[in-house]
């Protein structure tokens, strides 16, 4: 979904409805007889849904889902309201993505991941619902239920969306960036995701290298790229690797360590954050000194 325009009309009626899980033939139907076919200028021979089409057609299912009769539904989903649908509550979003993730309807999880990130922005997405998703996941994990399968279908789509997501931004104006970077052992990357996407969305410049980084490569882009600010990230004790963080700072840089990992540590006179809020307010900070 286009961050910056909602009526860009990107959507063919094959992909809306491999996005709905519905049959094309269903959605013309649904165009048919409910008059709520394809509102975007033509390219070729289909007219196309715009982003508001699909949010309408995806509120429409929301709405049979809790059993209105479709004609009904159809009606109060295209309803001419100039704000385009109404609210969905995050503990809805949140039902919608554990269930099409159970499912391994991949397709959904990802439209769902789209219209969530597009809708709320990518910081209130990952508090008021991946979050929760995700902890509930775990959870799920602790009590010995097996949801391997679940879990890597969504955190992969997860990633690809916020993907997706950061890259709808123009490049931020070059300039020394934030450098996030998960420890050497740390395979948990989402919530260093969630706060790239926000940085991208704030125009900060953000060198995100990702997953499992060897401390050596760490080192070398921190000597390099001359960042603002180098945070790592450790979700788990085993992970936190503060012989790293000392040798970044060593090199004359500005470290910050974020997530629960480094709790254990005491205060090793790096800046601490352990939340997308404090590590956001971290980030701008250095970045606009
Ligand atoms: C997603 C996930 C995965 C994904 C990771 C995909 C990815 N790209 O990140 C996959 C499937 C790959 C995975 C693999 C494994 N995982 Co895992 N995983 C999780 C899960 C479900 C969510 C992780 C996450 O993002 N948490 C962040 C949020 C959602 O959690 P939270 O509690 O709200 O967040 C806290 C902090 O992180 C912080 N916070 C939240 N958001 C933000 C944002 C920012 C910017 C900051 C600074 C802080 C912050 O605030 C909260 C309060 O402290 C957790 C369960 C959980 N509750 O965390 C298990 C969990 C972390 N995994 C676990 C395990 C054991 C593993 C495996 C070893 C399992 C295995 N045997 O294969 C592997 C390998 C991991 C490795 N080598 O590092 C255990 C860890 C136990 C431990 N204490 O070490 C957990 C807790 C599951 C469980 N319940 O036991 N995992």
């Amino acid at each position: 979904m286009d961050p910056k325009n909602v009526e860009t009309g990107a959507w063919a009626p094959g992909k809306v409805a491999e996005l709905l899980g519905v049959s094309p033939v269903t959605l013309r139907s649904w165009s048919a007889r409910y008059g709520i076919g394809p509102s975007a200028k033509a390219t070729g021979r289909h007219r196309r849904y715009s982003d508001a089409d699909v949010r309408r057609l995806q509120h429409m299912q929301r709405l049979v889902a809790r059993g209105m009769p479709v004609r009904e539904a159809a009606g109060t989903a295209f309803a001419a309201s100039p704000a385009g649908p109404p609210e969905v509550p995050a503990a809805r979003r949140v039902r919608e993505l554990e269930d099409a993730a159970e499912e391994l309807r991949s397709a959904s999880v990802a439209g769902l991941l789209d219209e969530t990130l597009g809708t709320l922005g990518p910081a209130a997405a990952w508090t008021d619902v991946l979050a929760p998703v995700l902890r509930g996941l775990g959870d799920r994990w602790q009590r010995g239920e097996l949801c391997f399968a679940s879990e890597w279908a969504l955190t992969t789509e997860i990633s690809l969306a916020y993907e997706r997501f950061s890259r709808g931004f123009p490049a931020a104006v070059p300039g020394r960036p934030v450098l996030l970077a998960c420890c050497p052992a740390e395979r948990h990357s989402l919530p260093m995701e969630a706060l790239r996407a926000t940085l991208a969305e704030a125009g900060i410049p953000v060198a995100y290298l990702g997953q499992l980084v060897p401390a050596e490569t760490v080192a070398d882009l921190a000597a390099r790229l001359d960042p603002v600010l180098v945070l790592l990230w450790s979700l788990a004790p085993p992970t936190a690797d503060d012989l790293l963080a000392a040798r970044v700072r060593d090199l004359g840089r500005v470290v910050g360590t974020a997530g629960p990992g480094w709790q254990h540590l005491g205060d090793r006179g790096f800046a601490r954050v352990n939340d997308l809020a404090s590590a956001m307010e971290l980030a701008v900070e250095y970045a606009e000194a």
